[in-house]
C-alpha cells in the first residue's frame, strides 16, 4: 500500500491537531449524525488514554469518537478523494457526514476510503471516527473482557504493554487522478558493480507507464517503459548498515505526451540472505547489535512524535546499535522511512504477540489451558494474523532497512497445535515477499527440545531472561544455563541464531556492589554475562537487549510504573547498561567479534 506523498499530480493534507473527543457511553446513540457533544479534545496523533484526567477514559473498553470538520481543496475537482488514516488502534470506522466510509480492523496498518462520492471539491464535511481497543480471541493481538461486580467492563491482555488505543498516528486527506499509480513493488539486486531493480506497477485502469531511477542528487541513472521490468544501475551505491543510500523510483502515467498521474517512491540496492549460519546484507555477514523497542512515551503513548524519533536513532548511534526490532507491532512508517535514510537495519513485527497462555497462566496461578485450540487461538485468529501479515508486508515492502519480518512474538511454540498454526503463516509470509527471511522469537518454555516450529524459518532468535525470571540474582548458574541452551538451538538448527530479548528491570539510581536485581550494576554484569556467552558459538548472529527504554504496561504487581528493563529511562535518559553496551557495540561494529 503505497504511502500518500505530493507530487505534480497529487496533493496531500494533515488532518492531525485537536479533535473532538467522547468515549461512547457519554457520546449518545449515532455520534456520527451530528456533532458530538463533548467538551473535550484530544490531540492526533496520540494514543487517548494518559491525555486525560479522568479514570473512565483511560479505562474505557469499547468505542471512542473522534471527530472534525474537514474542507476538500476547491482545486480537487474531478480527482479522487481518499482519507488515509495511518492507524486505529485496534479498530477504526470512518464517518462522512452520515455514511459509513471504511471499516478496518488491526491496530498498527494504515487504511483508506475513496470518498470522492461523498463529497465535494471546496466542499466542508463532518469527519467522525469510531475507534474500537477491544482485544478479543479473535483479534491480534488477542484479550479478553471480563465485566467487574460493578459492571464496569475490564480489559484484559497477555501482552507486557499498555494496552494503548485511538489515532495515534496521522490521518491525511489526498487527492489521486482518476487514472493512478496503485501499488509500486521493487525488488533489488547486486551484480559486481551493477544494481538490479526488478519493479511491478499496479495502476487503476490501464495506462502506459514509465519508470526511471534517480540517484541522491536527483540525476536519472536507468529508465525504462512498462509496467514490469527491471532496471540496471552501472556503478550502483548500495544501500549499507550504517551508510544509507536512497535511489527514487519515480512512476509517470502516460496519455501521449501528457503525464496523467506520477509517484514517486525511494528505495535502496541492497540484498538479504541466510546462508549456512550467516545473515548476509549484500552478501557480507551482519551482526545484529541494538533492541526490541516500544512505540512509548509519557502523555502521548503510542502517538508517533518525530521529536523522539529523531532523539532515539541518535541515542541508537551513540550506543553503537545498528538495529532494533519493531517488537510487538509495526511501527509508524516515519520510523521505517527514517531508518531508510539513516541506514539502521530493522526487524518488522507484527501485532501477533500473546498468543501464548501458559505466560499469563504462570503468572496468575492458573491451570494452563491450550493455546492453540478452538476455545482459545483459533482459525479466527489465525485468519486475523495471516491478514495482518499481508497488510504488514504490502505496507513494508518496499524498505531497504526492513530485513526481516518476525512473524510472533513468543508464541506457545512448544505446544501441540504450534506447527498446524504457522505453517500456513510462514508460507503466506514468503509468498508474499520471497526475498526476506523469516523469523519469531522462542519463549523461555520454548526450548531446543521441545519446539515444535523453528525448522520452519531461517532464523532462531530466541528470548531468554537468564539471571532475571530464571536464577535470578545468580549470575553465574544463568551462565551456565544460557551456554547449554543456546549451545543445544545452534547444534540442533544449523541456522543462524540470535537473542531476540535479554535483560533485566532496572531501577535508574539504584546501586548495589553486590549482585543485587534491579541495581544498575546489576544490569551491566547481566549483559557483560551474556556477551561472554554469544562469544562462544559460532552460529551467533545478534543480540537485541530488551528493552531501549522502560516502557508503560497494565497496572500489576509485578511492574512498579511500567516495565523497567529500559537501557534507558522513559525519558531517555541512560542508565549504566548504556555505556556498556556502548563499549562492546562501537568495538565490534557490526561485525560478529572474533573467537579468542
Ligand atoms: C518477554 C516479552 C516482552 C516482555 C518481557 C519482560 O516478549 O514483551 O516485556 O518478556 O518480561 O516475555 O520484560
Amino acid at each position: 500500500m503505497l504511502k500518500p506523498r505530493p507530487t505534480a499530480t497529487r496533493e496531500l493534507v494533515n488532518l492531525d491537531g485537536l479533535w473532538r473527543f467522547a468515549v461512547d457511553t457519554r457520546a449518545g446513540e449515532r455520534p456520527w449524525t451530528g456533532p458530538l457533544g463533548t467538551r473535550l479534545e484530544a490531540a492526533v496523533p496520540a494514543s487517548y488514554n494518559d491525555l486525560f484526567t479522568d479514570p473512565a477514559v483511560r479505562d474505557h473498553v469499547g468505542w471512542v469518537w473522534y471527530q472534525r470538520r474537514v474542507r476538500v481543496p476547491r482545486g480537487w475537482a474531478g480527482e479522487r478523494v481518499v482519507l488515509r488514516l495511518d492507524a486505529a488502534t485496534h479498530a477504526g470506522r470512518v464517518y462522512i457526514d452520515d455514511s459509513l466510509a471504511a471499516e478496518h480492523v488491526g491496530g498498527y496498518t494504515p487504511f483508506e476510503a475513496d470518498i470522492t462520492d461523498l463529497v465535494s471539491a471546496g466542499g466542508e464535511f463532518r469527519l467522525t471516527i469510531g475507534v474500537n481497543n477491544e482485544l478479543t480471541k479473535e483479534t491480534i493481538p488477542p484479550g479478553t473482557i471480563t465485566v467487574s461486580p460493578d459492571g464496569r467492563r475490564e480489559q484484559k491482555y497477555l501482552h507486557d504493554f499498555y494496552n494503548y488505543a485511538g489515532l495515534a498516528r496521522s490521518v491525511w486527506l489526498y487527492s489521486v487522478p482518476p487514472v493512478h499509480v496503485r501499488d509500486v513493488t521493487i525488488v533489488t539486486g547486486l551484480e559486481g558493480g551493477t544494481g538490479t531493480v526488478g519493479y511491478t506497477i499496479e495502476t487503476s485502469a490501464a495506462a502506459s507507464v514509465r519508470v526511471r531511477a534517480l540517484d541522491a542528487e536527483g540525476t536519472e541513472v536507468a529508465a525504462a517503459d512498462g509496467a514490469s521490468g527491471t532496471l540496471r544501475i552501472e556503478d550502483v551505491t548500495p544501500w549499507r548498515p550504517g551508510a544509507a543510500y536512497l535511489y527514487e523510483l519515480v512512476v509517470e502515467l502516460l496519455d501521449g505526451d501528457a503525464v496523467v498521474d506520477a509517484y514517486s517512491e525511494p528505495f535502496g540496492v541492497r540484498t538479504v540472505e541466510v546462508r549456512g549460519t550467516e545473515f548476509l546484507i549484500n552478501g557480507e555477514p551482519f551482526y545484529f547489535t541494538g533492541f526490541g523497542k516500544h512505540e512509548d512515551t509519557p502523555v502521548r503513548g503510542k502517538g508517533h512524535d518525530n521529536a523522539y524519533l529523531v532523539h532515539d536513532f541518535q541515542l541508537l548511534d551513540w550506543v553503537g546499535a545498528n538495529s532494533f526490532r519493531t517488537s510487538h507491532y509495526p511501527y509508524a512508517e516515519e520510523v521505517l522511512e527514517f531508518a531508510d535514510r539513516q541506514g539502521i537495519v530493522v526487524i518488522d513485527e507484527t501485532a501477533a504477540v500473546g498468543l501464548n497462555l501458559l505466560v499469563q497462566s504462570g503468572l496468575q496461578g492458573a491451570a494452563a489451558q491450550r493455546t492453540f485450540s478452538p476455545e482459545n487461538i483459533g482459525d479466527a485468529a489465525r485468519a486475523a494474523h495471516g491478514q495482518h501479515i499481508r497488510e504488514l508486508v504490502a505496507r513494508d515492502k518496499n524498505h531497504p532497512s526492513v530485513v526481516m519480518w518476525s512473524i510472533a512474538n513468543e508464541p506457545a511454540s512448544n505446544e501441540e497445535g504450534a506447527r498446524e498454526y504457522f505453517e500456513p503463516l510462514v508460507e503466506l509470509t514468503r509468498k508474499l515477499d520471497p526475498t526476506r527471511p523469516v523469523t519469531y522469537t522462542a519463549v523461555l518454555f520454548a526450548t531446543h527440545e521441545n519446539d515444535l516450529i523453528a525448522d520452519l524459518f531461517d532464523v532462531i532468535s530466541v528470548n531468554r531472561y537468564y539471571g532475571w525470571y530464571v536464577a535470578t540474582g545468580d549470575l553465574e548458574t544463568a551462565e551456565a544455563y544460557l551456554e547449554l541452551d543456546l549451545a543445544g538451538w545452534a547444534q540442533k538448527f544449523g541456522k543462524p541464531i540470535m537473542l531476540g530479548e535479554y535483560g533485566a528491570d532496572t531501577m535508574a539510581g539504584q546501586h548495589s556492589v553486590w549482585d543485587t536485581p534491579w541495581t544498575e550494576e546489576y544490569q551491566s554484569a547481566l549483559l557483560d554475562m551474556h556477551h561472554r556467552v554469544f562469544d562462544k558459538i559460532d552460529a551467533f548472529v545478534g543480540e537485541h537487549v530488551w528493552n531501549f527504554a522502560d516502557f508503560q504496561t497494565a497496572h500489576g504487581i509485578h511492574r512498579v510504573d511500567g516495565n523497567k528493563k529500559g537501557v534507558f529511562t522513559r525519558d531517555r535518559r541512560p542508565k549504566a547498561a548504556a555505556r556498556t553496551l556502548r563499549e562492546r557495540w562501537k568495538t565490534i561494529d557490526g561485525r560478529k567479534p572474533a573467537r579468542d
